[in-house]
């Protein structure tokens, strides 16, 4: 399939304004792969893709979990905004036909983050909070920070969306918590006491 034919189901499938966003995020996808090194084709591909089920309605991301045999957590149970992100990857993967790795996890974990991200799956998670049509509070810093350093602006977003999450009681996801820690670990230095505990 074509990216215009992709475009179409989107389409279908999206109001206006998250069909806007999907091209949105697309060409920040691609912005930050030509900075970055990235592939151009997928980060374009999975921007345009990763948010294809979040206007679908609740039960019919429940029955695509159903029929594809997908098992949710109790978090997962709890927090329907998260089910587009893995009901978006498997559309993608068994209705669009799409079996690029990299394309579906980008899409799987665009919503969460997860611990050792690829390259791609950074991207996408980056692109969806910087893209153009973003306008929150502290969107010129997430942009800034994007541009001079992937793991400072990781750090940005998922920080900022953990204290968004506690401050309202909602559940936090354990990939948001472990991509969290894996960006604080690599901050704070662990060789020091490594040095110690594997010395003999
Ligand atoms: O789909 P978008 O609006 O473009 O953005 P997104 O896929 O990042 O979704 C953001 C929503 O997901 C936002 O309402 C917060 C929610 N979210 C992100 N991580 C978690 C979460 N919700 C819960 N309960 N737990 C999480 O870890
Ligand atoms: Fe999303
Ligand atoms: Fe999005």
């Amino acid at each position: 399939m074509t990216n215009n034919e992709y475009k179409k189901i989107l389409k279908s499938k999206l109001s206006e304004k998250r069909y806007k966003h999907s091209l949105c995020v697309a060409d920040e996808a691609v912005r930050l792969s030509l900075i970055f090194g990235g592939n151009i084709e997928k980060a374009y591909l999975a921007g345009l893709l990763h948010d294809i089920m979040k206007d679908a309605s609740n039960e019919e991301q429940l029955q695509t979990f159903k029929k594809f045999g997908i098992i949710l957590t109790n978090i997962e149970k709890s927090a329907p905004k998260l089910w587009h992100a893995m009901s978006g990857a498997v559309y993608v993967e068994k209705v669009l036909n799409i079996s690029d790795l990299e394309i579906l996890n980008a899409i799987r974990y665009h919503t969460t983050a997860k611990q050792n991200m690829s390259l791609l799956e950074k991207l996408i998670y980056l692109a969806d909070l910087t893209a153009m049509d973003r306008d929150y509070n502290g969107v010129e810093e997430m942009r800034h920070a994007v541009s001079v350093n992937l793991e400072k602006a990781m750090h940005i977003g998922l920080a900022y969306t953990i204290n968004d999450l506690a401050t309202h009681g909602y559940p936090i996801h354990p990939d948001t918590i472990d991509a969290y820690n894996e960006v604080i670990l690599e901050k704070n230095n662990t060789s020091a006491a490594d040095s110690i505990l594997f010395s003999s």
